[in-house]
């Protein structure tokens, strides 16, 4: 479907390889710019509706009357692959006196050109009510069956976790810096009829350091640490790992940090904005963040006050210049809400 003020095109699928073109309905008879087609039961009555996005005009929802035929729906939810069963292939078997009748449908992302189908697979099973089974082929590889649905209902699957499945994966929060606590979240997913151990290793020496599910850990020198969750079962094991950028918690060598005439608040700041204040006009100010980015520099200044809101969270070095000359480099946490 993809013209210019010209009919839509619409075939019906006859199921043995050919298409015949529909000729007659109000489809197909409206003149617009047709660029995509998304097709969905807006109305929950098992029968597909079309929407047509329109270029130059209004879109357009036709509604399917139905014809009386069966349908099945399936809404799907990935548990251990992607939440929308995203690359789901769904095969429907239908018997029909001898002959065993196998359809087939992904679930994809996308359609066509600018469109998003129902994520809801459907098929329509014409005058047979009677479905034999259901195969789901999830993306993560594994097959989920159903035996003799019944016809013209939504059926609500969600993705059984295969049997001794393991899949390590964690999160990481908190400051990164030495000296401050730092929280590791494990959304590892496993099949929970087995026992299931966990095995961090922050300092990637080989050394398991927790084996809580999901624990603290306290950096005290900087570096770059490749931190891993290993799981297991009694059938396997799983790994995930990934890189850690911890940086020393006070400011870089040279930069002198005994305050005195200037004031750096709020510090910590819950949002992100702090004011720098001196009792002496300030000249200049530049903000760098923990790896010696610059994140703000002023023009001049010249007053005693100046409010700077950044779009950064953690720590950063405020630098500020004074008419006098004096310049002093203050630490501050910003965004820790
Ligand atoms: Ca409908
Ligand atoms: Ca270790």
């Amino acid at each position: 479907m993809c013209s210019t003020d010209v009919p839509v095109e619409f075939f019906i699928n006859n199921g043995d390889k050919t298409f015949t073109e529909v000729e007659s309905e109000e489809l197909v008879s409206t003149l617009g710019s047709y660029y995509g087609v998304a097709l969905g039961d807006y109305n929950g009555d098992g029968y597909l509706d079309a929407l047509v996005a329109n270029v130059e005009g209004s879109n357009a929802l036709y509604r399917n009357t139905g014809s009386g035929n069966s349908w099945v729906q399936l809404k799907l939810e990935g548990v251990v692959s992607n939440y929308a069963a995203i690359g789901a292939r769904v095969y429907l078997y239908q018997s029909s006196g001898e002959t065993v009748i196998r359809k087939m449908r992904e679930l994809a992302s996308n359609s066509g050109y600018s469109s998003l189908n129902d994520l809801r697979v459907h098929f329509g099973l014409g005058e047979n009510t009677s479905i034999d089974s259901i195969e789901i082929h999830w993306p993560e590889a594994h097959v989920q069956k159903i035996y003799s649905p019944t016809a013209n209902q939504t059926l609500e699957v969600a993705e059984v976790i295969p049997d001794a499945y393991l899949q390590s994966h964690f999160s990481i929060s908190g400051v990164q810096i030495t000296g401050e606590e730092i929280s590791f979240t494990s959304n590892s997913k496993y099949d929970d009829s087995y026992e299931v151990s966990f095995a961090w290793d922050f300092n990637d020496d080989g050394v398991v350091d927790s084996e809580e599910e999901s624990p603290m850990y306290v950096y005290t020198e900087p570096g770059v640490f490749d931190v891993s969750l290993e799981i297991s079962n009694s059938e396997g094991i799983s790994t995930f790992s990934r890189f850690l950028d911890i940086e020393l918690s006070q400011a870089p060598l040279g930069l002198g940090l005994e305050a005195s005439s200037i004031k750096v608040y709020p510090n910590p700041s819950e949002s992100r904005h702090i004011t720098i204040e001196s009792e002496e006009t300030i000249e200049h100010v530049v903000i760098w963040g923990m790896s010696g980015n610059k994140l703000f520099e002023s023009g001049k200044v010249d007053r005693k006050e100046l409010k700077v809101s950044l779009n950064y969270s953690g720590v950063v070095f405020v630098e500020t210049l004074l008419q006098s000359g004096v310049k002093e480099t203050h630490k501050a946490v910003i965004g820790i809400k």
